[in-house]
């Protein structure tokens, strides 16, 4: 009796089972992160999504595809955000100058004093505004979500490098934006794009590059700093994350869904600040202990790294050369 009671009750259950939907989500949207999982990115994507999920009561769902599984480099995914295939990507804030120039004006070379200046600057007034620049841009087929932290960018090398004579012809890749490869020229180097974050470690390796340059958590978590072992820290950006979304994939849901997933991506910027200083202690810590060669520079060397790079305020910031005086006026409470 006992046995066929709990047949009948396996037979219940191997029935609920079929009669319910994998997923009860009338609404099903996709996020590219270039990423592996754990990374604070990652991480903040998934919140996102849980969030979403948990406040729609899982009307909408959010898969998220990290590593670049689905989009490896940004741009192709900020492009497929701007033909409405892909609902959400989280970015890095440098490749989406090149669609809205406006972004770069928050990311020039030696802008912020330190990590809080940027920020009472991006959740500020002005960081805000250029925020919103890139829904207004014409044409610009994204809204910009929020901002989330990744720390500072210095250049890495397969050569030791104290000045910037010693960065002379050496190939560096950089990110897809015109203003960044500009600034390597102005160093003397070469400047190399059209190459993924997770691609860098490969070209390293079989001499495509010399270097590059990005925070302490990629440079880790990407195995850069096995291939490339000098750290130059110069420190020379600030370039934020940014969770972009599709105008329109946007457009298609009603208005409370799009204020809802304003909310939570905001929401979600503190819980990524918090992974992110976790992550960029532990990425430096693994760094360091495997005997990478970490350059601090010299007063009078930083000097001229911040010299050589003044000429991209006029030629990528004379439009927006109010708003970066602002942002450098503010430094002054810092
Ligand atoms: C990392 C960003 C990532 C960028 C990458 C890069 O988190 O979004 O794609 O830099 O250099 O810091 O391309």
């Amino acid at each position: 009796m006992k046995k066929t009671l709990t047949m009948l009750l396996a037979l219940l259950m191997a029935a609920c089972l079929f009669a319910v939907p994998a997923s009860a989500a009338e609404i099903t949207l996709q996020l590219s992160e270039v990423h592996a999982d754990g990374y604070p990115t990652s991480l903040a994507d998934l919140e996102f999504a849980r969030l979403v999920k948990e406040r729609t009561n899982g009307r909408i769902e959010i898969e998220v595809f990290t590593g670049g599984t689905l989009y490896g480099a940004e741009p192709d995914a900020i492009i497929a955000l701007q033909n409405g295939s892909l609902g959400f990507t989280r970015v890095s804030a440098s490749p989406v100058g090149n669609f809205v120039p406006a972004i770069n004006a928050i990311q020039m070379p030696y802008l912020y004093k330190n990590k809080a200046h940027m920020w009472a600057v991006l959740n500020g007034e002005i960081g805000q505004g250029i925020l919103s620049e890139i829904e207004k841009a014409p044409n610009s087929g994204l809204v910009g979500l929020a901002y989330y932290d990744a720390g500072s960018r210095s250049f890495y090398l397969t050569k030791e490098v104290h000045t910037v004579a010693d960065l002379a012809g050496l190939k560096i890749r950089m990110q897809d934006n015109k203003m960044m490869l500009r600034m390597v020229e102005l160093l003397g180097a070469i400047g190399v794009s059209g190459i993924g974050p997770n691609e860098v470690y490969s070209n390293i390796v079989t001499k495509v590059i010399d270097g590059a340059e990005n925070n302490w958590p990629t440079y880790q978590n990407m195995g850069d700093y096995e291939a490339a072992k000098y750290y130059i820290l110069d420190q020379h950006t600030r370039v934020p994350e940014i969770l972009l979304a599709s105008q329109a994939v946007m457009d298609s849901l009603s208005a409370e869904d799009q204020a809802l997933i304003r909310e939570i991506a905001v929401e979600v910027q503190a819980y990524e600040i918090e992974q992110w200083e976790l992550k960029e202690k532990s990425s430096e810590e693994i760094v360091r202990a495997a005997g990478t060669t970490v350059i601090e520079l010299t007063d009078e060397a930083r000097a001229e790294f911040e010299e050589k790079m003044l000429p991209l305020y006029d030629e990528f910031g004379a439009d927006y050369k109010d708003i970066i005086d602002q942002i450098k006026a503010l430094g002054a409470d810092f």
